[in-house]
C-alpha cells in the first residue's frame, strides 16, 4: 500500500447518535451527550468518531431519510452545537467524520416538495419521476416490477402530477436523479461543503454503490415467485456511471480537503468493483465497507430468510476481503458491527453467561489485527449483546423490520406459522439489536437517560454496562484497551501487514501475519470446545502478546480461546 495517511492507522468509533446518551432527559439521545462522552472515547484509544445521520428529519428511516442537510434535527441539537462538538473533539486530537446521504432525500426536503409541485417544477428532474404502464385489465402499474429494500414497490404514485416517482428505500425517501448536473452541484455544496467548511474531517459516504440506475429502467429478472417485486440491483448497483459520479464527485469537492472517506458498498461482492472505488490511483474514495462478510447467513434474495452458516464460509469471505488490496494501492476497513447488523458477540460468539466475555474479547482479538482501518460500533467495547428473544415485534422500531413483517402479514392474511417465520428472521438479522440504547450503568434506563428511553433498554444492561467494566481489569472493555494499543504498538502488522491461513478448519482460525521480517501468528477458537493446538517447532521464539484466558495451556485452545503471538 503506497502512501500512510492519517487515516490507514486509526481507530474509528460510530456513534448512532439517538441511542447513544441523552443530556437533557427527552429520551432522545444528543449532541450534548456526544460532547459528555469524548473523553471516554478517547480513553477508549479511539481518535476519530463517526456521527450516524444528525441532520433535520421526520426520522422515517433514523434520519437517514434527510430534510435539510444544512440543519439539524432539534432533539439532537443545533447547527451550533455541531460546531462545539467539531471544536471539543479536535481539542481532544480527536477527528469526526459525518454520514454523507445523498441517493436519496427524505419526501419533506424542499427539494422534493419542488419536484412534486408541478411536471414543469424546474427541479422535476432532481428526482425519478416515470409514467405509469397499464396491464392487460387496464390497472395503472408501477414502471417496473423493482422491490423496494423496505418491501413492496419502489415507486410511489402521486396523485397530483399523474407520476410515479422511484424510492429503493421507504417510500419517504424518494431517490435523487444523479444524471441531473444541477441537483449534484446542490449535493456537494449543501450536504458536502456547507460541512466540510466547519472543519468536519470526512464523511461515510451511504450507499455509494446505487446513484446511477439503468436509464431505461428494465424489469428485474423474477427470481421469488412469491411476489409481483423484484430484487433489481443488477439494475442499478455499480454501473459504469456511478464511476463518474464518485470521480466528479472526488474532483470537485473530496480533492479539495485533507479528509477521510469510507464508502458503503452494500452487497458488492466483485472485488475488483471494490478496487475501482478504494484504488489511491483511481482518485474516488479512501476506503469502504465490504458487505459480504457481514452479511453471511443473512438471506440473498430476502434477507430476513435467514441461513445457517458455517466458519469455513466466514473465514473464506474475510480472507478474501483481508487480501483484495495486497500489492495494489487500495485500502479498506475492518469491521463486525454497525447500526445495520446484529451484535458480534451474539452472531460470532456466544451470548451465553459463561462464554461471553470471553468470546466477545477473542472476536476483538480477531478484530485488532485485520488489515484496514478499524472501526468500533458503539456497545461493541462492552460486548452489548442482541436484543432478547422474548421480545416481541412491537418493540422493534426500524422501519426495514416493520414494513416486512407487515408485507407478510399481508401476503398472508396473517397466516400464524409465515408470520413466526418472518419473526425468526427478524430475531436473526434486524437491525434493532445494534439500536437498543447505550448501556452505560445499572442506574435506571442504563444510565442512558433520566427520561423515557425512545426505544426499550436491552434487560441485561444491569451485568453488562460501561460503569462496571470502567472498575474491571478484566472487563471486555478492558480488554480492548489493551487490543488497541497493542494495535498502535505492531500497526504495521497488523493493519497493513499480509494475511494467510494456517488451517481450513470449521472450529478454529490461526493466520499469520507478515510485514517485511516482522510476523505475528493468530489463533482463535470459534467454539464452546476445547482444540488441539500447539505451536510449530521453529517458532521457539513465539512470544505471546495476548490471550484472553488467564492460564493458557499448551496443546489446547480452551473455548473461545484467542492468542497472538508474535514469532521470528
Ligand atoms: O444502508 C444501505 C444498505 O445497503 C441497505 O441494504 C442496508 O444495509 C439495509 O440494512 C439492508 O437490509 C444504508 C444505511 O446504512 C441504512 O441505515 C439506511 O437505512 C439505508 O442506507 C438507506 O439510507
Amino acid at each position: 500500500n503506497s502512501g500512510r495517511n492519517w487515516w490507514k492507522d486509526e481507530v474509528v468509533y460510530q456513534i448512532w447518535p439517538a441511542s447513544f446518551k441523552d443530556s437533557n432527559g427527552d429520551g432522545w439521545g444528543d449532541i450534548g451527550g456526544v460532547i459528555d462522552s469524548l473523553d471516554y472515547i478517547k480513553d477508549l484509544g479511539t481518535n476519530i468518531v463517526w456521527l450516524s445521520p444528525i441532520f433535520d428529519s421526520p426520522q422515517e428511516d433514523m434520519g437517514y431519510d434527510i430534510s435539510n442537510y444544512e440543519d439539524i434535527y432539534r432533539p439532537f441539537g443545533t447547527v451550533s452545537d455541531v460546531e462545539t462538538l467539531i471544536e471539543a473533539c479536535h481539542k481532544r486530537d480527536i477527528r469526526i467524520i459525518l454520514d454523507l446521504v445523498v441517493n436519496h432525500t427524505s419526501d419533506q426536503h424542499q427539494w422534493f416538495k419542488e419536484s412534486r409541485s408541478s411536471r414543469d417544477n424546474p427541479k422535476r428532474d432532481w428526482y425519478i419521476w416515470r409514467q405509469a404502464r397499464y396491464n392487460e385489465n387496464g390497472n395503472r402499474m408501477p414502471p417496473n416490477n423493482w422491490r423496494s429494500n423496505f418491501s413492496g414497490s419502489a415507486w410511489q404514485w402521486d396523485e397530483p402530477t399523474q407520476e410515479y416517482y422511484l424510492h429503493l428505500f421507504a417510500k419517504s425517501q424518494p431517490d435523487l436523479n444523479w444524471e441531473n448536473p444541477a441537483m449534484r452541484q446542490a449535493v456537494y455544496d449543501s450536504a458536502m461543503k456547507f460541512w466540510l467548511d466547519k472543519g468536519v474531517d470526512g464523511f461515510r459516504i451511504d450507499t455509494i454503490t446505487i446513484y446511477s440506475k439503468d436509464p431505461s429502467f428494465p424489469d428485474a429478472p423474477v427470481l421469488d415467485n412469491s411476489s409481483p417485486w423484484q430484487l433489481a440491483s443488477c439494475h442499478y448497483r455499480n454501473k459504469p456511471r456511478n464511476f463518474d459520479h464518485i470521480s466528479e464527485m472526488n474532483e470537485k469537492v473530496l480533492s479539495k480537503y485533507d479528509i477521510m472517506t469510507v464508502g458503503e458498498y452494500g452487497p458488492t461482492y466483485d472485488t475488483s468493483l471494490a478496487l475501482k472505488y478504494c484504488s489511491a490511483s483511481e482518485k474516488r474514495i479512501d476506503m469502504g465497507f465490504q458487505f459480504e462478510t457481514v452479511y453471511i447467513g443473512f438471506g440473498k434474495i430476502d434477507k430476513f430468510q435467514y441461513e445457517p452458516f458455517t466458519l469455513g464460509e466466514f473465514k473464506r469471505r474475510h480472507a478474501k476481503w483481508q487480501t483484495f488490496i495486497e500489492g495494489n494501492d487500495g485500502w479498506t476497513s475492518a469491521f463486525l458491527e454497525n447500526h445495520d447488523l446484529p451484535r458480534s458477540v451474539s452472531r460470532f460468539g456466544s451470548d451465553k453467561p459463561e462464554f461471553w466475555a470471553v468470546s466477545a474479547k477473542m472476536l476483538a482479538m480477531m478484530l485488532v489485527t485485520t488489515t484496514g482501518t478499524l472501526f468500533i460500533y458503539q456497545g461493541q467495547e462492552i460486548g452489548m449483546t442482541n436484543i432478547p428473544k422474548e421480545w416481541t415485534i412491537e418493540e422493534y422500531q426500524d422501519v426495514e423490520a416493520k414494513n416486512y413483517y407487515a408485507a407478510v402479514k399481508d401476503a398472508t392474511r396473517g397466516h400464524e406459522s409465515a408470520l413466526k417465520r418472518a419473526m425468526d428472521g427478524v430475531r436473526h438479522v434486524g437491525r434493532d439489536h445494534a439500536r437498543t440504547p447505550m448501556q452505560w450503568s445499572d442506574a435506571a434506563n442504563a444510565g442512558f437517560s433520566t427520561g423515557k428511553p425512545w426505544m426499550r433498554v436491552n434487560d441485561n444492561y444491569r451485568d453488562i454496562n460501561v460503569r462496571n467494566q470502567l472498575a474491571d481489569k478484566k472487563s471486555v472493555l478492558s480488554f480492548w484497551k489493551a487490543l488497541i494499543r497493542l494495535r498502535r504498538q505492531y500497526i504495521d502488522i497488523f493493519a497493513h501487514g499480509s494475511f494467510s491461513y494456517l488451517d481450513e478448519g470449521e472450529s478454529v482460525m490461526t493466520y499469520v501475519k507478515k510485514f517485511n521480517s516482522q510476523r505475528v501468528l493468530v489463533a482463535l477458537n470459534f467454539t464452546s470446545d476445547e482444540h488441539i493446538f500447539s505451536l510449530r517447532k521453529e517458532w521457539s521464539s513465539a512470544n505471546l502478546l495476548a490471550c484472553n484466558i488467564d492460564h493458557p495451556e499448551d496443546q489446547k485452545l480452551s473455548p473461545w480461546e484467542g492468542r497472538i503471538y508474535s514469532i521470528q
